[in-house]
């Protein structure tokens, strides 16, 4: 760490472990970035019930935006048709309440984490376009409709389009074809018509995948059918994406009316492997190639070398550069966790991974560059 960094991290940590009365005293990243755009932070269950005191205090101070990492999910919410599982949920959203902050709801219609039983009849066929449109029509009426008025807004549709601009062959798109998007939305804006609308995916810096957004978007508006933004995921890593087809999206997405959102970043240090976030990479590895790969891959068990954390600090430097450049169009930039211990890409592609991909170190220190930033030091 610079030595001029110091004092702050100090006062940092201070004020991070003790009651939120003097956090107005010291600079913030929420309220840096109060005139840009809401800053959120994925939340587990074990932050959500108390586990991780010092990540409550960091999420608290710094951030003005909750998305529930699983515990809004298929197969989580409603693992039995008609039998729902709500503890979860309903704490994740008093957590915000409490902190009045902006509640986000993840995800209400995604191939993964989707409870085994939801596209299928009981004999394991798929069930018919009817029986799915209902069941969507239920789930989304009773999830959407318990947090009417407490949610800001949902991902109503995740990851449909791969990375060819096709659409994924989801069961979704199976049984209902491309109209299973404009039936979500449809029964989510039902469901709580002041809720904001999103549709989410990971490489959006794609031009493939920016194409297909933006032609799904306007069909959805010239169809009237609300949507109110688009999440850039931005899973990315030191290789990807390149700066001007990421750029290029954000402005693509601003220009159909939809507010940008970046809803799930993090900034892999480790080598590439998998550029996505297809969670399914880790099962297509047999044993022996993930303990193969784990030798070569995890190549900073004990911590990340300075020069690779001082490349990693410049290029998410960058990378705040461009979201604030585009804080007309970009309304949230919302990291997929708080700590690097936390992260899920210390198990993606490879279980077993030490990865450095968030704003706040294992120790809870904040990483130089936003340190840098909310200092007024850039
Ligand atoms: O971070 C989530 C991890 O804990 C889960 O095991 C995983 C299962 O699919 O989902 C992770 O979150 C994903 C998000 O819901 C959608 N985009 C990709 C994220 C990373 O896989």
């Amino acid at each position: 760490m610079k030595k001029h960094l110091l004092p702050y991290f100090c006062i940092t940590v201070l004020v991070a472990s003790c009651s939120s009365s003097n956090a107005e005293q010291i600079p913030t990243v929420k309220d840096h970035f109060k005139d840009d755009f809401l800053i959120g932070a994925a939340l587990p269950v074990r932050h959500v019930d108390g586990m991780d005191p010092k990540a409550d205090s960091i999420v608290t101070l710094h951030f003005n935006s909750i998305v529930a990492e699983n515990c809004m999910k298929n197969e989580k919410i409603q693992p039995e048709e008609g039998k729902f599982f709500w503890d979860d949920a309903d704490k994740f959203v008093k957590y915000g309440e409490d902190r009045d902050m902006a509640i986000i709801g993840h995800a209400l219609v995604w191939h993964s984490q989707l409870a085994p039983w939801f596209t299928k009849d009981a004999v394991g066929n798929e069930v018919s376009p009817d029986v799915l449109k209902q069941r969507m029509k239920d789930h989304i009426y009773a999830v959407v409709g318990r947090y009417k008025g407490k949610i800001k807004g949902w991902d109503v549709v995740n990851e449909a389009i791969v990375d060819d601009g096709s659409y994924r062959n989801s069961p979704f798109y199976r049984i209902l074809g491309e109209d299973y998007i404009p039936l979500a939305f449809q029964y989510a804006h039902e469901a709580d018509p002041d809720a904001e609308l999103y549709i989410n995916d990971f490489s959006m810096f794609l031009p493939e995948k920016r194409e297909a957004y933006v032609k799904i978007v306007n069909d959805l508006k010239k169809r009237g059918i609300r949507i109110d933004g688009i999440g850039m995921q931005s899973h990315i890593g030191m290789d990807y994406p390149e700066f001007d087809e990421y750029e290029k999206s954000i402005v693509a997405f601003g220009n159909t009316g939809c507010d940008v959102m970046i809803t799930e970043l993090d900034m892999s240090a480790l080598p590439t492997i998998e550029k996505g976030a297809d969670i399914g990479a880790i099962f297509r590895m047999t044993p022996e190639e993930r303990r193969e790969a784990l030798k070569k891959f995890n190549v900073y068990p004990d911590g990340l070398p300075e020069d690779v954390s001082k490349e990693w600090n410049d290029r998410m430097a960058q990378v705040f550069a461009l979201y604030k450049k585009h804080s007309d169009k970009i309304s949230r930039v919302t990291w997929w966790g708080t700590t690097d211990g936390m992260s899920w890409k210390n198990g993606f592609p490879i279980p077993g991974r030490t990865d450095y991909p968030l704003l706040f170190d294992r120790e809870y220190n904040m990483k130089p560059f936003m340190q840098k930033i909310i200092e007024n030091l850039e």
